[in-house]
């Protein structure tokens, strides 16, 4: 009898042994890692001088005018960028289809005009690239804050014969896209 009644204490005991190891306690940790921040970027492009560049009045065959234009990029992103240009036609007199428009990148300076060329043709066709959405050959590239200087050099070619008395205003378009995810 007393040995049955020992066999059902030690039966007991191991019993709360078992519940006991169900409360034990432990030592935890969790660590939160916080700042995961995001933004989007930006594409910002300028230039500078930001309007009337390049300008010349009561030109002449065999006249001819350069000046540097600075294209900036004041984004957060790289662009690509694409020139284009509309020439008034106002008077009909087709003046914008009789000069010439060169463009350079820098070079030396503008004045030596010996940087690579990027267009030359009519004025009224003047273009870097193509803005169309993506990568066209021509374009332009700029990284985050980065900028570039340009040459634009109009002639009105000795050869010509006219028109007289005609005027043009030319207004460059310079558009840029991101680089990112849009080849
Ligand atoms: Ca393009």
């Amino acid at each position: 009898m007393i040995r049955r009644i020992l066999v059902s204490l030690i039966a007991i005991s191991a019993l709360a042994a078992c519940v006991s190891l169900g409360g034990l306690s432990l030592f935890t940790e969790s660590v939160d890692n916080g700042s995961n921040a995001f933004s989007s970027g930006s594409v910002d492009i300028s230039t500078s001088p930001a309007s009337a560049f390049v300008t010349m009045l009561n030109m002449a065959p065999g006249d001819s005018v350069t000046d540097q234009v600075t294209v900036s990029n004041g984004g957060t992103l790289e662009l690509r960028y694409a020139v284009t240009t509309v020439a008034t036609n106002a008077d009909a007199l087709n003046l914008r289809d009789a000069l010439t428009l060169t463009i350079r990148m820098l070079g030396t300076n503008c004045a030596t005009f010996d940087g690579t060329q990027l267009y030359t043709g009519t004025l009224a066709s003047g273009a870097i690239g193509d803005p169309a959405q993506g990568e066209d050959t021509g374009d332009r590239t700029l990284a985050a804050s980065g900028s570039e200087d340009l040459c634009f050099r109009v002639d009105f070619p000795s050869t010509a014969t006219g028109p007289e008395d005609a005027d043009t205003t030319a207004t460059f378009t310079f558009a840029a896209e991101q680089t990112a995810n849009n080849p």
